[in-house]
């Protein structure tokens, strides 16, 4: 039973396409049919022009110019719609800050005694981060450094006259400059946050531009917390590097105990995929071959990195995994975790654990998890599966027969690292070569989720078969890297059929310099949505090297299927750095022509970065190239 047209509208995912005809045939409710339900979908709320900030609210603006033309305290339709993006970002902002104030602290705890299943992996790394933030590391030992870089990774919340450190020390001098010049260095990533929550509370800033100087100021927060993020992950978990793993959910396995960690931190997952090793033999007396740990979104991507752990599916299809009747239990942590997770559960015999005191979910089993004692925790967690699994043996599964292969772990050091096997003295130097010789035009990087307004995957694959074929080099990270690995593009078999000719020679060249026995895969894996620091990283690195800002060098971004307001606020840091950067999903600015107007054009001026909100791919694809081409003539090659 392969995929079927019917379901193609909804998923380009065969495997997805699958289980959707289960879940007909056993009436259960996904996430397509609950938005099928919800059409037409409210106008004022898609333009941006409904606001709920004060209790005379809600106030809605007729986006035709009728009356009523303002809010009830007057706000015209420019500041409803700044005030709401703005709010996103805020939102976003605290998302991935909250989860990198969760990685400080497990650090800080780890160097005090207080974390003991936690440990430094990465102690190059944690040096690295040290001396860039200009801590002293002479004559300290290695648990001393860390208890000062969580301390100054704490400290970089609350505002402060020098602003955040993982914001000035990770761009380079000439974006530094411009970023200041717009006020728009964050003083501290919660200060930032909380400043976006006062200035757009009822009667506070009333002045779209402002409004809109300060929601970039909160996304370059956003970076910093991402940023930070992966270089605390890095530190703890190790510093990825490239791994042969699968994705879809043809991994999942009949005989097995199968979990799936969900979610976004690998405080938890880590600890699960440990933990997973040292209980094989009571999964085995519970009459399964072992445990078998598979990834849904971002935590996922942050296991598949470090370990290999094959992605089960992403985003959009996360209640799909549980139409497999294979999954005994799916473990969350916090964000992108759809709380019908639990209806679906309950006809399929999952067990659904959360385990984050800001994360329950009603029906759900809760593990609350502590870094104290994170293992104990992990392993009453993997009890709960071994249970589960005892209720499911030698029942019928559907474990869909779909899988793709996957390289991925790829990061600035093993970009580097790799290209140094091309040239030892100057690793950017054959990269660089090849930009400027016109084998790779520029590159593109995908980022954010699946949105069940797209049918799954489908702007990502059809923009990045045309990128690939103009021979951009295509990076990504979040599900917007788990919608391409499930399709293939990260099978370096598929270099031959996706590439054009001059990427298809670059990925072979530093794949026979590394003795891999064949091509680098056609899209480079970055990592999680966190990971997106690791674009940031790379960018700054080739702008470094070329003496130039960030703004002139032939890179994009694209979001082509974006959800969260998490994706918002990456959206914005992108603008921030200068790159044109594709919006796949319309967002809630159409309102406001003057907004939309500084979003998609003015603020190019600025930051010489802007939004390209577009919903058609093919057109999508081709305003990306253009972007790509016409940094090229700037910069003359
Ligand atoms: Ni990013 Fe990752 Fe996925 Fe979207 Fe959610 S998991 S943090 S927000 S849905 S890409
Ligand atoms: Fe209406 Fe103004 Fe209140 Fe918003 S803040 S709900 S526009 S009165």
């Amino acid at each position: 039973m392969k995929g079927t047209n019917e379901f193609k509208a909804r998923s380009l995912d065969m495997a997805v396409q699958e289980m959707l005809k289960k879940a007909k045939e056993k009436d259960v409710t996904t996430v397509w049919d609950r938005y099928e339900k919800m059409l037409p979908q409210c106008g004022f709320g898609d333009t941006g022009l409904c606001c709920r900030h004060c209790l005379q609210g809600p106030c809605r603006i007729n986006p035709f110019g009728d009356e009523p033309k303002t809010g009830i305290c007057g706000a015209t339709a420019d500041v409803m719609v700044a005030r709401g993006i703005d709010r996103a970002i805020a939102a976003g902002t605290a998302a991935h800050s909250g989860h990198a104030k969760h990685l400080a602290h497990t650090m800080f705890k780890m160097a005090n005694g207080k974390a003991p299943d936690y440990k430094i992996k990465d102690p190059d790394k944690l040096k690295a981060v040290a001396l860039r933030l200009g801590l002293k590391i002479d004559g300290k030992s290695d648990i001393e450094v860390a208890r000062e870089v969580a301390e100054a990774a704490l400290g970089d919340f609350a505002e402060k006259e020098e602003g955040v450190y993982w914001s000035t020390t990770v761009i380079n001098e000439s974006r530094l400059k411009v970023l200041k010049s717009l006020n728009a260095i964050p003083k501290g990533i919660d200060h930032e946050v909380s400043e976006i929550m006062h200035r757009t509370l009822y009667g506070v800033d009333a002045d779209a531009v402002n409004l809109l100087l300060g929601g970039l100021r909160c996304g370059v927060a956003d970076m910093a917390g991402c940023y930070m993020g992966t270089d605390l992950a890095d530190i703890l978990f190790g510093t990825p590097k490239p791994v042969i793993t699968k994705a879809n959910m043809g991994i999942l396995k009949a005989d097995m105990v199968n979990i799936a960690a969900h979610g976004h931190n690998p405080v938890l997952s880590e600890m699960i995929v440990a933990m997973a090793e040292v209980m094989k033999d009571e999964a085995v007396s519970a009459g399964a071959k072992g445990i078998n740990i598979v990834g849904i979104c971002c935590t996922g991507n942050e296991l598949m990195e470090r370990h290999g752990i094959p992605a089960c599916t992403h985003s959009v299809s996360q209640e799909m995994a549980m139409l497999t009747s294979a999954l005994d239990a799916i473990v969350v942590d916090y964000q992108c975790i759809m709380p019908s997770l639990v209806t679906v559960a309950e006809c399929m015999g999952t067990k659904v654990i959360t385990t984050m005191d800001i994360c329950k979910i009603t029906g759900a089993n809760h593990v609350e998890f502590t870094e104290q004692q994170a293992g104990e925790k992990a392993k009453e967690v993997i009890r709960i599966a071994i249970e589960a699994f005892k209720n499911r043996k030698n029942k019928v599964v559907d474990i869909p027969d779909v899988q793709s292969t996957v390289v991925a772990g790829f990061t600035v050091e093993s970009i580097v690292s790799a290209l140094s096997k091309v040239n030892q003295d100057d690793p950017l130097k054959p990269l660089i070569d090849n930009i400027k010789n016109g084998n790779i035009r520029g590159a593109c990087l995908f980022a954010g989720c699946n949105n069940v307004k797209v049918p799954q995957d489908k702007n990502f694959i059809s923009i990045a078969k045309t990128l690939l074929k103009n021979n951009v080099l295509v990076l990504a990270t979040g599900c917007g890297a788990g919608a391409l690995m499930r399709h293939g593009f990260m099978d370096p078999a598929n270099v031959e059929e996706l590439c054009g000719n001059g990427l298809k020679a670059v990925l072979n060249a530093i794949g026979q310099a590394n003795n891999l026995g064949g091509p680098l895969p056609p899209v480079i894996h970055l990592g999680s949505c966190v990971d997106n620091s690791r674009a940031v990283a790379l960018v700054v690195a080739i702008s470094n090297y070329l003496g130039v800002d960030t703004d002139k060098l032939p890179v994009v971004a694209s979001a082509a299927e974006a959800v969260s307001e998490k994706a918002v606020s990456i959206g914005v840091y992108a603008v921030a750095m200068g790159l044109p950067t594709h919006v796949g999903v319309m967002l809630p600015v159409l309102g406001s022509p003057t907004v939309t107007s500084i979003l998609t054009e003015k603020i190019k001026g600025l930051t010489g970065g802007y939004f390209i909100v577009d919903l058609d791919p093919e057109s999508s694809a081709q305003k990306l190239l253009s972007a790509i081409e016409e940094r090229r003539k700037t910069l003359g090659i």
